[in-house]
């Protein structure tokens, strides 16, 4: 096992237990009220008290371990990586999930290598914790992904057209451009699903429970996890527009990432 690899896996499990922790905590919070902290872009945009409290203990438990990393996340400040590694986190994906009661929300932590910008980074290890659904998706660069101790493989066929999700985001005026989107690919697919939690589509595309996914505007944290369980499962994962304010993310495997690819690019 190279060393790289070695330091993968290690990273992997570390992933693995804090996202627990951290699920868990998201969990019962969940289960005796959930409170608004904030509104951030717009009013749809929103933050809960939780949303802080799990980034907190996640940040706290990775200073803890890994010190020197970086850390990219969703509600706090950035820091720089004196090791080269940096932890790529959104404590709740599917916020507004979350917030309404729907158990499709999920914890994302990603450890990638080198810049920390989503074109540039080598992603070495992700976990996705969905505690309201008792589901954790996770993987390691050359480690394959895995449910559990389950491996996943993302589908290979579409005979009957792709079964897609897809996301929107949270400014009413993108809403129009974005269903135009959908319009355009829906002759290959053979019927749509929008989940809420970006990192939950991309862990089902892994499953092979999606056969693609797309969606404009999404932020590093959304997707860098769940970016990596796809590639570790044999699927495809590409950016395009990445100079846009809103660059397109495109995952599946890999016919239907090809099909939509064609469509999209
Ligand atoms: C969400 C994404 C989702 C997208 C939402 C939002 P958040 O992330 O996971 O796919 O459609 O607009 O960006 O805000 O819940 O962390």
């Amino acid at each position: 096992m190279s060393g790289g690899q070695a330091d993968a896996a290690h990273l992997h499990a570390l992933a693995v237990d804090i996202a627990r922790e951290a699920g868990d905590l998201a969990k019962l919070r969940r289960s005796v009220g959930v409170s608004l902290a904030a509104t951030k872009s717009t009013l749809a945009d929103i933050v809960t008290e939780a949303d802080r409290e799990v980034e907190d203990l996640i940040r706290a438990r990775l200073t803890a371990e890994r010190p020197g990393d970086g850390f990219l996340g969703e509600e706090s400040e950035a820091d720089a990586s004196v090791t080269g590694v940096t932890w790529v986190v959104d404590p709740i994906d599917g916020t507004v999930n979350y917030a309404y009661g729907i158990p499709s929300y999920s914890v994302s932590i990603a450890a990638v290598q080198g810049p920390a910008l989503p074109d540039e980074w080598v992603s070495l290890a992700a976990a996705v914790y969905a505690p309201a659904l008792g589901e954790l998706f996770s993987a390691w660069r050359g480690g394959g992904a895995r449910q559990d101790e389950r491996s996943l493989h993302v589908t290979t066929e579409i005979p009957a057209g792709a079964l897609l999700a897809t996301g929107f985001g949270y400014d009413p005026a993108t809403h129009d451009g974005d269903l135009q989107t959908v319009r355009s690919v829906m002759p290959i697919a053979r019927d749509l699903r929008r989940g809420g939690s970006a990192a939950l589509d991309l862990a089902y595309v892994a499953a092979g429970r999606l056969d693609g996914y797309f969606e404009r505007g999404l932020k590093p944290w959304d997707h860098a996890a769940g970016a990596l369980l796809v590639e570790e499962a044999g699927g495809r994962v590409s950016r395009l527009d990445t100079f846009s304010s809103r660059p397109m993310l495109i995952a599946g495997g890999i016919e239907a990432h090809d099909r939509l690819s064609a469509i999209l690019a």
